[in-house]
């Protein structure tokens, strides 16, 4: 395609951006339409997909971490012969149940490959996509899995934190394969970036080990030349292109305040004189459209072709591609899961839930190629690197643990990324008070419904001396508002392995919070997974019962300890172990009810930290003991007395508080 025939496509694309916010009355026309020159380049020239088969396992990958230019990645997939992204969904911007949502979201939109909107997330997310694709290419053979990840973000993006997390990684990975574009149009919602910013981005880029190019994001050839030289290098690239927000609007081009409104009818009407461009709104030259389509035919072609060449390939090779690209979840065997947890009721010595944990991890890395462990700089005390593990490197894509630095929120959003990808299942290590850090990646995880588990360790005031600033409080509470989120907290060994296999088979992300102090083996029985439930009786007294405990992970042995106080003083009491709350709450009405025995029995809830999900469990008249200050220096045996949760002070409470109500 010749330099004029691009131009002629990057009107087309720009206009049709312009009319579909003018069509929607709401929207961000400014990004799209100051990258459509970018966009075609990358499209006709570059890019390798399969409109048809949005699941090619070899496909690149297009992740517009600038979310607010969705018209853009929409108008893309129509124009290349998407078979679901009709004419029709494009003037159904942002209309319910389109297929063309304000901003993208991947399982909703075929060819969508990444939710963005939080603006760093998308680009951040690609990294692990790079990471993915490495491992894939080492796995598969280049020919068969080799694809690359390109990324357009914006100011916005690179000024996010997430930013330098995320490239500092890609740039230490040596993560070639990924190319971002830099809109650089060094304008945002309040004016001019110059106004917030004097950073050196290219600068910054460089001294994370990427290539930076910077180009007129306005000269198809340039743009080209860029692209050709971003595949050859044996970096990540960031392409720096120059543009005019709002391109081809002649009054309100180049300025904030056509980031996020309609161009409106004088405005579009005059777009449409200064691009020359006669078409109605969703009318195309015929000859244009052809050309934006023989770019889909184009990768249709070598997806066939592909496909002819793997056909060949063994049986094994095929059934993995099938998986990959059919998202068949990842788990390991009943036989895998039998065997851990028999190993976990063997182990009757006390042990922190962070170290039974290692051991589930030992016995899982043998059998699980796909499983992808790694942490943020705290691999020992997380417990997530086993024997048999090999990190992964630039050199070493065989690797099977990636070192994510501390980088908490950068972690996160690789593992999305990465099982994004469909080829491993990723989990990461880090401090459960830490998951803060972590959070708008976690939320996007439950969004995408990715199988993301999180081993957060130190998960209590357990954790002792370090004190109140690595004391998760809020956090278990506020984790378990997420929705899709299943948050589990084991109480032993052999819960432990309970969950990990439930966080294995669950296909959505899944937060482990694990103990730094030890804790007692609890179960003698490891023959069915009695925490799938969520909640199950762990001991309980023949018979009626006047007080019930439920209580998770490390306060599940001083319940039972309470048990034992309050039968000496006469009053009978079951105790529930809830390893996961969430899954409690999926079970019946009748079932929770019968576990927490009717109505007559006083409710009590025991966990080291906010109460407020064992209110709404248990209801108002039942007794929460939990912490609701931050934590303090100082042993965890004093900080329990400390905020009364020995056994002696909740067996008191309790006794006291029947004795006002039998
Ligand atoms: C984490 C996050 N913060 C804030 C926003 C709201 N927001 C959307 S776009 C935008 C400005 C982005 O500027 P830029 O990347 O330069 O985009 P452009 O104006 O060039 O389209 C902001 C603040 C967001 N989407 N995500």
């Amino acid at each position: 395609m010749t330099k004029s025939d691009l131009a002629e496509m990057a009107t087309l694309l720009r206009v049709l951006c312009a009319d579909m916010v003018e069509n929607a009355g709401s929207g961000h026309p400014g990004m799209p339409m100051g990258m459509s020159d970018v966009a075609t380049v990358l499209f006709a020239r570059h890019f390798k997909f399969d409109p048809e088969h949005p699941e090619w396992l070899a496909r690149d990958r297009f992740v517009l971490s600038s979310g607010h230019g969705s018209a853009l990645a929409y108008a893309l997939l129509h124009l290349t012969g998407s078979p679901t992204m009709t004419l029709d969904e494009l003037k159904r911007l942002r209309r319910k149940d389109s297929l063309t949502p304000g901003h993208p979201e991947f399982g909703h939109t075929p060819g969508i490959e990444c939710t963005t909107g939080p603006l760093g997330q998308g680009l951040a997310t690609a990294v692990g996509m790079a990471i993915a694709e490495r491992k894939l290419a080492d796995e598969l053979g280049e020919a068969v899995a080799g694809h690359r990840i390109f990324v357009m973000a914006g100011d916005g993006c690179l000024m996010e934190g997430i930013s330098h997390e995320a490239a500092a990684l890609a740039g230490h990975l040596r993560l070639s394969k990924l190319t971002v574009l830099f809109d650089d149009n060094a304008i945002s919602i309040d004016g001019p970036i110059g106004i917030t910013s004097s950073e050196d981005v290219l600068g910054r880029f460089e001294s994370y080990g990427w290539a930076v190019i910077a180009v007129d994001g306005h000269n198809v050839e340039k743009i080209d030349d860029a692209l050709e030289m971003a595949v050859q290098l044996d970096k990540p690239c960031l392409i720096a292109c120059r543009t005019r927000i709002g391109m081809g609007a002649p009054t309100k081009s180049g300025s904030a305040g056509i980031h996020g409104s309609p161009l409106g009818t004088s405005e579009i009407t005059a777009m449409r004189e200064t691009l020359g461009w006669s078409h109605a709104p969703f009318d195309f030259p015929p000859s244009i459209l052809e050309r934006w389509r023989s770019c889909g035919e184009r990768g249709h072609a070598a997806r066939r072709d592909w496909a002819v060449s793997v056909a060949t390939e063994g049986e094994s090779l095929r059934q993995r591609i099938a998986q990959i690209e059919a998202r068949q979840p990842l788990q390991p065997s009943e036989e895998v899961f039998q065997a851990i947890r028999e190993t976990a009721v063997k182990q009757l010595a006390a042990k922190a839930t962070r170290v039974s944990s290692k051991d589930v991890i030992e016995q899982l890395v043998a059998s699980c190629p796909w499983l992808l462990g790694g942490s943020a700089d705290l691999s020992g005390s997380n417990g997530t690197r086993a024997g048999a593990h090999s990190d992964f490197s630039r050199d070493h894509a065989a690797g099977n643990y990636l070192r994510y630095g501390i980088r908490e929120h950068g972690m996160a959003a690789a593992m999305n990324g990465i099982a994004l990808t469909g080829a491993h299942v990723p989990y990461g290590g880090t401090f459960l008070v830490f998951s803060d850090y972590c959070r708008p990646a976690i939320r996007l995880a439950a969004l995408m419904g990715l199988k993301v588990i999180y081993v957060f360790t130190h998960d209590s005031i357990g954790l002792g001396e370090d004190g109140p600033t690595h004391q998760p409080v809020e956090h278990l509470a506020s984790l378990r508002l997420i929705p899709g989120l299943r948050v589990f907290r084991p109480a032993d060994a052999v819960e432990v392995a309970e969950c990990w296999e439930l966080a294995l088979k669950y296909n959505g992300p899944s937060v482990l919070a694990l103990s730094r102090q030890d804790v007692p083996l609890l179960r003698a029985d490891a023959e069915t997974n009695r925490s799938s439930s969520g909640g199950y009786i762990l001991t309980d007294d023949d018979g009626q019962v006047d007080v019930v405990i439920a209580a998770s992970g490390s306060e599940v042995s001083i319940a039972l300890a309470v048990r034992e106080q309050l039968h000496a003083a006469g009053c009978r009491a079951r105790v529930v172990s809830v390893p996961c709350l969430d899954l409690l709450e999926e079970q019946s009405d009748e079932a929770r009810e019968q576990l927490l025995g009717g109505a007559d029995p006083l409710r009590v809830s025991i966990e080291a930290g906010a109460t407020l999900p064992w209110r709404a469990l248990l209801g108002p008249a039942s007794l929460n003991f939990g912490v609701h200050r931050f934590g303090a220096s100082a042993s965890a045996s004093e900080l329990y007395e400390l905020f009364s949760l020995s056994p002696h002070a909740i067996a008191s409470a309790i006794v006291a508080r029947r004795s006002v109500q039998p």
